[in-house]
């Protein structure tokens, strides 16, 4: 096999962030950058000699070059096999179970997820362990040291491996296995939902509408909806992957999904929409003229998951990053079961997934998931609720007043300022942490400070800690907001501001969002001093 050492440096600026590295695609694209990075994650894991690795991508822009380099690194570091979707493609959430169902060693994903694709956008790569899930901070530590002082990597010579074709083939010593992208998921869905009723549902004539946003879920959303389903043709939206997904911004929520919502509150709404990201495992749920927050979707989730037959004896406890609405907590409460807080981003939920501790998990940027894989899983979230529906031929908007009026309203928002000035966003969050332990009992804009700190997370599995995790300030009354800084952006910095509060009373579980989280946007931009430090008066994106 014919075997390149080839010398490099280290490169500034590998370190992973929430979801592995991502940069703009002009600098995965320079000299050394793709492969120091890949060499480095190698290393970090002890090396791939013997390994068995599965690939795959979204499909983005650069996503073919890369699958290429990679595969070839693979041979040169001697790994024994790589199963990789056709023609390179493969959701997140599909890598994670064929990381699970093959036993493999790990896998390596190519995603940016949300962020836009192209020659000017963004790309990315990150590594999921055995479990199938994002390595833990401990394994991107590792990866991010060897990013430090890489001063070789391997690489065989440049011999395209054919990925297109689905069968087992040699490539220079390595077997590469090609695989149908979405057989095996959508095998593992027929599996943890009732099949038949949703059909029973579509074939009673309840209309659905799904925009895959030009993004990687096309192909697994027209099979499993249209084809084991029997959706009606059509159902599905944008289903044709494309490499920068149309020119637009694979991000299910109400601004990026805005067709999507407008159909929806619009007079020829059908019964259901429901969008997912550029790597399939995020998820936006609306009904007709109801949209569902990420948080209230898990939160109505836990509620009804018995429903559907993976669940059917109950859940072992759940679990959502700090940010996200506490909606789900009070159902917890009511069911007896346990709800952990975790930092932002699905790497903190392998652990309590792994240990039996948690069963549905999810985050208020439209993450949700259960312990079926160890990824979140846009299409997963949608046939839950479908089944749900199914169940209780109920409307969207009656479960939500529903579920409003048994556990009350979490109102909730996140307002985005994109592209700060990195030193203005950092002077910021500087100046509300030095002030944080003053605030308590502080009055604000009609509110009262009941505590103020920094997240840190304890992993009750293997009691590892987290530090620096957002900060967070909480009022009287059951309302709070909650700043940090993204770790998934690629140019400056951006500031998330999530805000909070508890609605009971029966005569306000109908208000506009903007108007029952007023008061507590407003506490937030004075405590935070926002405006004057960064120049900013409104949010580029409120989801
Ligand atoms: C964002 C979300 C976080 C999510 C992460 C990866 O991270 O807030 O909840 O896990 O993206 O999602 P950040 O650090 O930018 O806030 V995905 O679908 O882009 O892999
Ligand atoms: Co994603």
């Amino acid at each position: 096999m014919p075997m390149q050492i080839v010398r490099t440096s280290p490169i500034e600026g590998q370190k992973p962030g929430t979801s592995g590295l991502r940069k703009k695609t002009s600098v995965f694209k320079r000299p050394h950058f793709l492969e120091n990075y890949v060499q480095s994650t190698f290393n970090g894991i002890g090396g791939v000699r013997g390994k068995v690795l599965v690939i795959g991508g979204d499909g983005r822009y650069f996503n073919d070059d890369a699958i290429q380099v990679i595969l070839r690194m693979a041979a040169a570091n001697e790994a024994a096999r790589c199963i990789v979707g056709q023609g390179g493609i493969m959701s997140t959430p599909a890598v994670s179970h064929l990381i699970r169902k093959r036993k493999a060693d790990g896998g390596l994903i190519l995603s940016a997820s949300h962020n836009p694709g192209g020659p000017d956008a963004d790309f990315g790569l990150k590594y999921n362990g055995p479990n199938g899930g994002p390595a833990t901070e401990t394994v991107t530590d590792k990866i991010f040291a060897n990013t430090r002082d890489i001063d070789l990597y391997k690489i065989t010579a440049a011999t395209p491996v054919d990925i297109d074709t689905l069968g087992l083939r040699r490539h220079e010593g390595m077997e590469v296995e090609v695989v149908d992208s979405v057989a095996d998921y959508a095998a593992l869905m027929q599996t943890l939902f009732d099949f038949d009723k949703i059909r029973a549902l579509f074939a009673g004539g309840f209309t659905m509408r799904f925009d895959a946003m030009h993004a990687v879920t096309g192909p697994y959303a027209h099979a499993i909806l249209e084809g084991r389903l029997g959706a009606a043709k059509g159902t599905v939206v944008n289903g044709k992957p494309s490499p920068d997904f149309g020119g637009g911004h694979p991000d299910p929520n109400p601004i990026w999904a805005k067709d999507l919502m407008d159909t929806m509150y619009g007079p020829l709404a059908p019964d259901f929409g429901a969008a997912s990201d550029g790597d399939g495992d995020r998820n936006m749920i609306v009904g007709r003229n109801t949209y569902v927050t990420p948080s209230d979707s898990l939160a109505v989730l836990t509620a009804h998951a018995h429903l559907a037959p993976a669940y059917k004896d109950g859940l072992k406890g759940v679990a959502r990053s700090m940010p996200t609405s506490r909606a789900v907590d009070r159902v917890a409460d009511s069911l007896g079961i346990a709800c952990y807080e975790t930092p932002t981003g699905w790497k903190f939920f392998g652990n309590l997934l792994d240990a039996g501790k948690a069963t549905l998990c999810g985050e208020e940027s439209a993450g949700t998931g259960s312990d079926h894989v160890r990824e979140k899983d846009g299409l997963w979230a949608v046939l839950l609720w479908l089944n749900i529906l199914a169940e209780t031929g109920k409307s969207v908007a009656e479960l939500m007043a529903d579920f409003w009026a048994s556990y009350g309203r979490c109102y909730y928002s996140r307002h985005d300022y994109e592209e700060v000035e990195s030193d203005k966003a950092n002077a910021m969050m500087d100046a509300l942490r030095a002030k944080l332990p003053t605030l308590a009992g502080t009055q604000v804009s009609g509110l009262t400070v009941e505590a103020a700190d920094e997240f840190a997370y304890d992993d009750p599995v293997d009691g590892s800690r987290s530090t620096g995790q957002g900060l967070r300030i909480a009022f009287a009354g059951d309302a709070r907001a909650v700043f940090r800084l993204s770790g998934t952006g690629t140019a400056g910095a951006t500031i998330r501001l999530y805000l909070e509060q508890l609605e009971t009373a029966a005569d306000k579980l109908q208000m506009s969002p903007e108007e029952a989280l007023e008061n507590v946007r407003g506490a937030a931009m004075i405590l935070s001093d926002l405006t004057a430090l960064t120049g900013r008066t409104e949010p580029d994106v409120i989801t």
